[in-house]
């Protein structure tokens, strides 16, 4: 068997043992494909079976939460957590609370993670959960009563040394609050358990900001790479939550223009820049919609996804340098990326996971625009995370300069990383080759170290 056919039949046993879970197949085979060059060269990856091992979570977990709504009846929701990988550290990786979470999207997420946690170059294993609670117009007390019941499942799972979760979509601070807080009830012990915790109570400073900033810093090493500047580019912005805030604030930082946002109603196209105190005032305080930052800058332009045509993304079809899709999977697609292409886009940096249909992947490679792989340049968050287990440990608290700094040369690291094994395996500038070979081969190694366990 040739390595691609072993390739196929490994997928095929995904799709055979996985069914319906339609984004975990999307990761595997992008991840997969991307390892023949690795694969055709070494066959002891092969020989020890270890893309069989890798596509299997070392634990699922699925459980029921139920919760006390405002009117005192019992709600139900489901949670999850998959622990993948446990080969390079204490599983690691965030809690998504949105309506659209099952199975296959935390698989995926999860499987996603090992790769982009092996990148860090940090001792971080691979997982993700999360629930399809909604927090949408939930009140804060039910937000705190189903993270209290969500947390008296989980805490029998997780801790310091074996999974320590923190937050992705729907879960920031507060809500790693309310679960701190419920753990340190049920156990009596205050431990790192969590990351992306209160800056009084041993969270880090750059937490909150890490993977919007680090998707800039990618970014901006990508760029110079090829010899362009981030000065005064125009970038599309997707998403107007935590990563989506901290990629606009970086980029004014660095002295680019951001010039749109989009929540799940609609888009915001500002001409003259993103106005980032509206943005935050509006999304981090008052968790209004986007229409509320449109009715105090009338020179901007709202854009309502019921008014726009079907099959594309507002949001990606304006001017712009870089496009930087940072709110959710598989939000720019085949005409979107035409779109971008048309409009002279030169980089799409991926600060979302899998934001990016493989149409528009395969399009927007074979059009020469450059392209960072969520994996690598959503990293940022997650190496945060483990700068703040590490002053956990040590009971110390960093400044902002320090954790920033350390950032930031973490994300060099894995750019060069990324496109050095590019150019090691003969396809330079392709750091989806590049990202996954060396996050694959680092586990993998790892894997045939520690034995068949
Ligand atoms: P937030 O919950 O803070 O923000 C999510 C944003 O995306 C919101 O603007 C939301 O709109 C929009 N959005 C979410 N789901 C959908 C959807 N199905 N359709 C349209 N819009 C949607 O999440 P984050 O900013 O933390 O996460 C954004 C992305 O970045 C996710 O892919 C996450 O996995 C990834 N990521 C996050 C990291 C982190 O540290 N937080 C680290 C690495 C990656 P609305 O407000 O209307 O719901
Ligand atoms: O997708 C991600 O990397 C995250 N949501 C952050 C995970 C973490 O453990 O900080």
């Amino acid at each position: 068997m040739t390595p691609s056919e072993h390739v196929q039949e490994v997928l095929n046993y995904i799709k055979e043992c996985s069914p319906g879970q339609d984004e975990f197949y999307q990761a595997s085979h992008e991840v997969m494909f991307s390892l023949l060059p690795l694969l055709n060269e070494d066959s002891r990856y092969l020989d020890n079976n270890i893309l069989e091992r890798i596509v299997v979570p070392e634990r699922s977990i699925i459980f029921r939460v139920n919760w006390l709504d405002d009117n005192g009846k019992v709600q139900t929701n489901l949670g999850y957590r998959v622990q993948f990988s446990s080969t390079l550290g204490p599983y690691k990786g965030g809690l998504r609370f949105h309506p659209s979470v099952n199975l296959g999207i935390i698989k995926f997420l999860g499987f996603e993670q090992i790769f982009k946690n092996a990148l860090t170059g940090l001792q971080i294993g691979g997982a993700k959960g999360g629930s399809n609670f909604d927090p949408k117009g939930k009140s804060d007390n039910e937000i705190m009563k189903f993270c209290q019941s969500f947390m008296s499942e989980l805490y029998k799972h997780i801790g310091k040394h074996t999974d320590v979760p923190a937050g992705d979509i729907g879960v920031g601070v507060r809500e790693i609050g309310y679960m701190f807080g419920q753990y340190k009830k049920l156990t009596g012990e205050f431990d790192g358990i969590l990351t992306g915790k209160g800056l009084n109570w041993g969270g880090s400073k750059v937490r909150k900001e890490a993977t919007g900033y680090g998707s800039v810093y990618f970014a901006e090493n990508f760029l110079n790479a090829n010899d362009i500047t981030i000065k005064d580019k125009i970038c599309s912005v997707s998403g107007s939550g935590n990563v989506a805030i901290y990629t606009i604030e970086k980029l004014y930082d660095m002295g680019a223009l951001p010039v749109t946002c989009s929540d799940s109603r609609g888009t915001i196209y500002h001409k003259k820049g993103i106005d980032l105190q509206t943005l935050k005032a509006v999304k981090e305080i008052n968790q209004e919609s986007l229409e509320a930052y449109a009715q105090l800058h009338n020179d901007c332009q709202y854009i309502p996804v019921s008014k726009y045509p079907t099959g594309g993304h507002a949001v990606w079809h304006v001017p712009c340098d870089i496009a930087f899709p940072s709110a959710t999977q598989n939000e720019l697609n085949l005409i979107d990326a035409r779109e971008l292409f048309k409009n002279g886009c030169l980089l799409v940096n991926e600060g979302a996971n899998m934001p990016s249909t493989p149409e528009a992947i395969e399009f927007i490679t074979q059009n020469g625009i450059l392209f960072a792989p969520g994996k690598a340049s959503n990293a940022g968050g997650v190496a945060t995370s483990q700068l703040e287990m590490s002053q956990n440990a040590s009971m110390a608290q960093w400044s902002f300069e320090e954790v920033d700094i350390k950032l930031r040369s973490i994300m060099r690291d894995i750019f060069y990383t990324a496109y050095n094994t590019s150019i090691e395996f003969e396809c330079k500038g392709d750091l989806i080759t590049g990202a996954n070979i060396a996050g694959f081969r680092k586990v993998a190694d790892s894997m045939i170290e520690q034995g068949a366990v």
